[in-house]
């Protein structure tokens, strides 16, 4: 299994009478300012999915009438072998990447020219500059290609899922060994050190996202990445972290006590947003549209509120007033790939819906088998909301507000799974213990 397919599959997309190139710019090593300290180099997604290469300063030319591909390797000196060590061979780099031609990047122009293109396609401006930076004469056009990639990119090939297995399966494991370690006393940090061991033990280097480790009401921080305070008992844990498996990512969020008991109060909100996790999961099948997914799950967490006194009222009249999105202010779910918020969610003509909540969703289409989603509910109870919520009369009225007063430190709730999108319905790959049950069991 190779990227081929994910050329052959980019180059269907063009007409092929024409005499025209797709460009690519493969990444460079990025350094943190203007220091010496190197970023782990990670590929550009794009680039990755076409050519298999995740190494940096590497372009790749396809010249969509022959359909031939042409991979430009940086030409390494001695000097390169003694700060970064061995330079792989012309013969290495054409039997592990398989181009119908390979180059050194000095001959990028050279190789172009000979090709004598109509029109090259460009990801971006920054692209189409490079080309235009080496001939005045190409005729670059940008409008065409991140969209033709990003069509191809939403329905994941069996080498793809192949990754998005193997990462889902090494996150599980990570995720259960920090499930089965974590104690009131220790430290977020302590907890990431952990998940971070099992991933790299596991063969996953690289963090797919800045991962989130949050006790108390950290937990009822959206993306709070500081993960330096002590969780104490009575505290919830929530891990929203993932690893990449060769830049495919994995994004699992669970939320657990961390002295492995829930309490009464717990156990009821956590119970609410499991049961949105699982119908929403139930109806996870090909032609459903992820906002018609969402607004079921905020129906199913307001039905869960309002039975345990947090909101009063008619439930379709606190649909309608978006009375949902005080506690759940985040989409349900969005794409999964080779980035953690995966492209393609908002189709060329889709726009987002100017509605509370719902307006952050990443997906707005039909699911279709092949592709890759995440479903996470949650339930939060955030200050910066529900205070002014409460002094707002046309919101007040659907807020009990004793009992929110008494939840202000409840921190918050999210439990996250990634589903493979089947002819027939779904595959979770998410198998890590969500049922209180499951986890206190666990934690015991
Ligand atoms: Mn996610």
């Amino acid at each position: 299994m190779s990227t081929k397919l994910h050329r052959e599959k980019l180059l269907s997309l063009f007409d092929d009478n024409q005499d025209g190139l797709i460009y690519l710019k493969g990444a460079e090593i990025m350094y943190r300012y203007g220091t010496d300290f190197e970023f782990p180099f990670r590929q550009e997604s794009n680039f990755w999915y076409l050519t298999g290469v995740n190494e940096p300063e590497y372009h790749a030319v396809l010249d969509i009438k022959s359909g031939e591909y042409h991979l430009f390797a940086p030409k390494r000196d001695a000097q390169f072998a003694v700060w970064h060590g061995k330079i792989k061979s012309r013969d290495q780099i054409q039997e592990e990447y398989q181009p119908d031609h390979l180059h050194y990047t000095n001959d990028i122009l050279s190789v172009m020219k000979k090709l004598k293109p109509s029109v090259i396609y460009c990801l971006d401006e920054e692209q189409a500059e490079f080309v235009e930076d080496l001939n005045r004469d190409f005729t670059v056009e940008t409008d065409t290609l991140q969209d033709a990639i990003t069509y191809c990119r939403c329905i994941k090939t069996d080498y793809e899922l192949t990754r998005m297995r193997e990462a889902a399966h090494v996150n599980n494991i990570a995720h259960l060994e920090v499930m089965k370690s974590i104690k009131p006393g220790m430290y977020e940090y302590e907890a990431k050190a952990i998940f971070d061991y099992h991933q790299k033990k596991h063969g996953l280097l690289q963090p797919a996202y800045t991962g989130i480790h949050a006790g108390g009401t950290n937990s009822a921080i959206l993306h709070y990445v500081d993960n330096n305070q002590q969780i104490n008992d009575g505290d919830f844990y929530l891990i929203d972290a993932g690893y990449e498996c060769e830049g495919y990512a994995s994004d699992v969020t669970r939320t657990y006590p961390a002295n492995g008991r829930f309490s009464g109060d717990q156990a009821v909100i956590y119970q609410i947003v499991l049961d949105a996790l699982n119908k929403s999961i139930e109806n996870v099948k090909p032609g459903v549209k992820m906002e018609d997914l969402h607004l079921g799950a905020c129906r199913i967490i307001l039905h869960g509120l309002k039975e345990i006194g947090v909101v009063k009222g008619d439930i379709d009249e606190m649909m309608e007033n978006n009375i949902f999105a005080l506690f759940f202010p985040h989409g349900l779910g969005h794409f999964l790939g080779l980035d953690t918020h995966d492209v393609g969610g908002y189709p060329k003509g889709v726009e987002r819906i100017d509605r509370p909540g719902i307006k952050f969703l990443r997906v707005r289409r039909e699911l279709m088998p092949g592709m890759v989603i995440t479903i996470e509910p949650g339930i939060y109870f955030i200050p910066a909301l529900l205070k002014p919520a409460l002094e707002n009369a046309d919101q007040a009225k659907y807020l009990n507000a004793d009992k929110i007063e008494a939840l202000m430190d409840f921190g918050g709730i999210r439990i996250e799974d990634n589903l493979i999108i089947t002819e027939d319905g779904y595959e979770n790959m998410t198998d890590v213990p969500k049922e209180i049950k499951e986890i206190e069991e666990v934690m015991k």
